[in-house]
């Protein structure tokens, strides 16, 4: 593990990682939001609108922004809680040929955000591996006070030209869907067909989700977080969206380990753990597991 000097803690340089075998991926310090990941081997895995920045304000449209500790509208703080604006601190960066890592923190003491009377230390760690990339998001309560809070990752994982998507895997669930604005009877079925606008937030956990586009697949494995949102505003969805080009809205998919209706406690001194482990690989190939990384805990 190398130690950050003072000046790299806070700096707004991006924080890069590559592995021996030629994955990388990209790492802003705002918001510690995972802005690309290229597998070795692969292209581009996840989506960053062109129009990202065009909006004052707005954070960047795409990546995987961290939802905390309120799930969108659905409290007095910001859409998405307040982690998505903050610039974090480099911690700790390591490199070795399979394996590279960064850890970001951010600190917040009580009242720093108007609507938020509480203390806590978040951190993400990135650790990347040839075909897989694993996030690992945690909040302790540095506070002297028990809170709840809601959460997520909020993965934009990218379409190859727009292609429909197929999720497998789902647990039939009942799900909230947004646009209806009502609780659905899941179908008994394991997969999900996302070939239009989708607003749904699930009652079960993204335990070992594979979502495939053309001849793409994408396997996601979450621990921590009790249920899963699928979102994306398709075609007719991109023009409501500031951020977005138009012809954007079919160019990704969010699939998002959740914590919503089932908030998360945490009382002084304690911590939470939310994980999400990204796998790619070309729909053609076998089910490839991830190398256990030294220092990782598995989803
Ligand atoms: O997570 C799904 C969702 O809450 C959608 O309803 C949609 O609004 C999306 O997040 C994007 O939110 P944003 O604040 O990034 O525009």
């Amino acid at each position: 593990m190398i130690k950050i000097s003072r000046s790299q803690t806070n700096s707004m340089v991006p924080v890069l990682l590559y592995t021996a075998g030629g994955a990388q991926c990209t790492i802003l310090r705002e918001g510690a939001n995972l802005v690309s990941w290229i597998p070795a081997n692969g292209s581009e895995q996840l989506f960053i609108s062109r129009c990202s920045g065009s909006v004052d304000g707005l954070p960047v449209r795409g990546g995987i922004p961290l939802v905390f500790p309120q799930f969108a509208e659905m409290g007095p703080l910001p859409k998405h809680g307040i982690l998505r604006n903050v610039n974090w601190d480099l911690i700790a960066i390591s490199s070795q040929p399979d394996c590279a890592s960064a850890t970001l923190q951010t600190e917040c003491r009580p009242f720093s955000y108007p609507g938020w009377p509480y203390a806590f230390r978040a951190r993400l760690v990135v650790e990347l591996q040839d075909h897989s990339v694993f996030l690992q998001f945690s909040i302790q309560n540095t506070g002297t006070q028990t809170f709840a809070f809601q959460s997520a990752m909020h993965a934009y994982l990218r379409l190859p030209g727009g292609t429909p998507a197929d999720i497998l895997g789902c647990i039939p669930a009942n799900y909230f869907d947004k646009q209806l604005q009502s609780w659905c009877e899941p179908a008994m079925s394991a997969l999900v067909h996302i070939n239009a606008a989708t607003d749904r937030i699930y009652q079960s956990p993204a335990t070992r989700l594979q979502c495939q586009s053309g001849t793409t697949r994408l396997t996601l494995q979450s621990g921590g977080f009790p249920e899963t949102v699928i979102w994306t505003p398709w075609r007719e969805g991109a023009a409501a969206i500031p951020d977005l080009g138009d012809d954007e809205g079919d160019q990704f998919i969010c699939i998002e380990p959740a914590a919503i209706y089932q908030a998360q406690q945490l009382a002084p001194g304690c911590q939470w753990q939310g994980r999400l482990r990204l796998l790619a690989e070309t729909a053609s190939e076998p089910d490839r597991e991830p190398k256990p990384a030294s220092d990782s805990t598995q989803p």
